[in-house]
Order: C-alpha cells, then structure tokens, then sequence
C-alpha cells in the first residue's frame, strides 16, 4: 500500500515546508496533477513548480496529465525528473505511442480512467502499462464526491487485470477519504491520492491525517482477511 498526497491541494506558498512535513511522515510518492485549462478546466500548479518542487525531495513524482497535448507534457516531465506518469485515454489520440515514450524515458507509465470510461479502454493498451489509475471523482478540481460507480469500478478493475494475468497496481484518485478508504482498499486499491478528504482535511494537522490515513488503510486490509 502506498500513499501519494497531492500536492495541489499543499499549502503552494509554502510548497517545500509542506513536502519535508509529508517526507516525515512517511509518504510513499507525490502526486503531481498537471493540468492544461483544455482537457480539464483548471489549472493549479504549472511545469515551473513542479521543477522547483522536484530540487526539494527526493521522494518519487507521480504525474497526472489531464491535458490535451500529452506527448508535450511528457517531454517536460522527463527533463524535470518524474517517476511515473499517467495519461488518460480520452485525450490521448495516440495512446500507444504516449505510452511508449514515456517508458523510453525511463518512466513508468499508467493510464488514467475517467469515472465512465469502460475498462476495455485497456484492451490493447495492457503491455504498454505499469500501472492503472481510476478516477473516483470527474478530473479538474479537489473536494468533489466520489462517483456512484467507483467502489464497484475497483473490484471490477482487479478482476479484469488478474484475468489478463497482470499483477500491476491500482491506483485511486479523486474522494480517496477516511471514510471510503477501508471499502477502496478492500476492492483492490493500492495506490492512494491523499487530497482535501483525508490528509489535507481543514481538521487535525498533515501528521494526525497521515495517521488517520494508515489507520484507514489498515481497516481495509483486515476487511480483505475477514472475507
Ligand atoms: C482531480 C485530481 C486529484 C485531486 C484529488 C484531491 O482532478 O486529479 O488528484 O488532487 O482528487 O483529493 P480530494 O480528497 O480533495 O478529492
Ligand atoms: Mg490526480
């Protein structure tokens, strides 16, 4: 299990402060959401803090592109120095070769689902990947509520990936809260987005959240061995 805070929702005028704070408790990753005001109306953080970001820890980059020039992006991201990169395919027009680049650049590469995105959308893209990530809310914004079908979406993605004999992780985004993390962790997920619901909650400090977190990772596991 491992958790990635995401940074848009970070303090950004006290970006590094936050980061050392999250390294001490223990984070795994960071998410990075890269955003162009195209695919998806917003635009939190730009390719300049991301850099600067990046000379401040040496914990893994998780990029998320939700933009409509991926291979662009993908280029600046591997200057920069990112550790994973995923691309959605509801704007990739040449999803294989996105994906292809990003692993010559050294990255893993995952693709992206929005919430309504059949799972077929992996069907020809499963050799190129490293990793899935599910939308639990519609991409663009922090502190939205989780879509009716995302738990079930989970359970069906394992399934799906097991079937295909690919023992890739899942990761979750969007609402990954205390509360939905035991069900989340149960269905199969494995890489947590931690973002306004849980570690960066307006109560409790970064570090009581992070606890909170684990101790909400922990309730899925034991739901895992009780069935
Ligand atoms: C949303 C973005 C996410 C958010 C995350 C925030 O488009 O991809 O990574 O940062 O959803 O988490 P929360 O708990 O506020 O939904
Ligand atoms: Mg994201």
């Amino acid at each position: 299990m491992r958790i990635a805070p995401s940074l848009m929702c970070a303090d950004l005028c006290h970006l590094a402060a936050s980061m050392r704070r999250l390294e001490g408790c223990g984070a795994d990753l960071f998410h990075i959401d890269v955003m162009d005001a195209h695919f998806v109306p917003n635009m939190p953080m730009g390719l300049e803090t991301v850099r600067q970001a990046r000379s401040k820890t040496n914990i893994p980059f998780d990029a998320h592109l939700m933009v409509e020039n991926n291979d662009f992006f993908v280029e600046k991201l591997a200057e920069i120095g990112v550790q994973q990169i995923s691309v959605h395919p509801e704007s990739a027009v040449h999803l294989d070769r996105t994906l292809a680049l990003i692993r010559q650049h050294g990255i893993l590469a995952g693709v992206a689902l929005n919430p309504t995105t059949p799972l077929s959308a992996l069907d020809y893209a499963l050799k190129r990947m490293d990793f899935v990530l599910l939308m639990m809310v519609n991409p663009g914004f922090a502190g939205q509520e989780l879509v009716p079908s995302g738990i079930r979406k989970i359970g069906d993605c394992r399934a799906y990936l097991d079937r295909h004999g690919l023992d890739i992780p899942i990761e979750v985004d969007g609402n990954v809260s205390l509360e939905n993390i035991p069900r989340m962790v149960a269905a199969g997920a494995e890489i947590l987005v931690a973002g306004t619901s849980s570690i960066f909650r307006d109560e409790g400090s970064l570090e009581e959240n992070f606890r909170r977190t684990r101790d909400a990772i922990a309730r899925g596991l034991e739901m895992n061995n009780e069935r």
